[in-house]
């Protein structure tokens, strides 16, 4: 694996970008607060993506010197400017076309591109309201009360060979993944983990951390307030 699985078991912080917000969000304000936070990478997607991302990785490439990796809610949200992809398998649900379905599309297309591809399981957990995610990727989430079952989905996809497994409450979820159940998959694999989903302030984000998260993906809270991590 290359450098930026380095950087996702160093972890830290991954702030998320979604393109659709660029009207009406700060990302100037944003970009230059996560490069003085140290920030480890940008993500950059959305359950939504209504335009090519091709010139928004390219133009936030021209405002940071730090990796900007694709975090997909479909096939169509690739670029080979990006400098990887979380190549995600929505294991929580049982819908194939987000287990296997997009990844076969866009597969010929991110093998050639060179970029480098982190096969990641995600997991949603439930995060105490319907999230876009939910709807979009038409899945149940993981109740929050029930550590044991996140703890056997994220040791199925580390069998299967994934390389990262990502527990989402959603973006912009009322409660963020618990962490008690945080805590409980650490435990249980090696592989790095992700969290994310209505982590709002650096008390929650150090939270995390502090559970067993490697890395923490921060979107909504940063839009709001783009000086959250000072
Ligand atoms: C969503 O985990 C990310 O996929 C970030 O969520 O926007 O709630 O920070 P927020």
């Amino acid at each position: 694996m290359g450098t930026l699985y380095d950087k996702i078991v160093k972890g830290g912080l991954a702030i998320l970008l979604d393109p659709d917000k660029e009207s009406q969000v700060d990302f100037d304000a944003i970009v230059a607060n996560g490069q003085k936070a140290e920030a480890s990478m940008f993500l950059v997607g959305g359950s939504l993506v209504s335009k090519p991302l091709d010139s928004f990785v390219n133009n936030l490439k021209g405002k940071t010197s730090l990796p900007v990796v694709l975090f997909p809610g479909s096939a169509m949200q690739f670029t080979p400017v990006a400098d990887g992809i979380l190549f995600l398998s929505l294991i929580s649900g049982r819908n194939p076309d987000f287990l296997i379905g997009h990844h076969v599309t866009v597969a010929p297309m991110v093998k050639q591109s060179g970029v480098e591809v982190i096969p990641t399981g995600y997991i949603l957990i439930d995060g105490g309201a319907p999230t876009s995610v939910q709807y979009m990727s038409q899945t149940m989430p993981i109740p929050a009360s029930k550590p044991d079952i996140a703890v056997a989905t994220a040791i199925a996809g580390e069998l299967l060979g994934l390389k990262a497994i990502y527990l989402e409450a959603g973006s912009g979820a009322k409660n963020e993944v618990p962490a008690k159940v945080i805590e409980a998959v650490r435990k249980a694999i090696s592989v790095p983990l992700i969290v994310g989903g209505g982590i709002r302030s650096k008390q929650q984000f150090t939270d995390a951390l502090s559970a067993g998260a490697n890395l923490v993906v921060v979107g909504n809270g940063l839009e709001t307030n783009p000086r959250m991590f000072g």
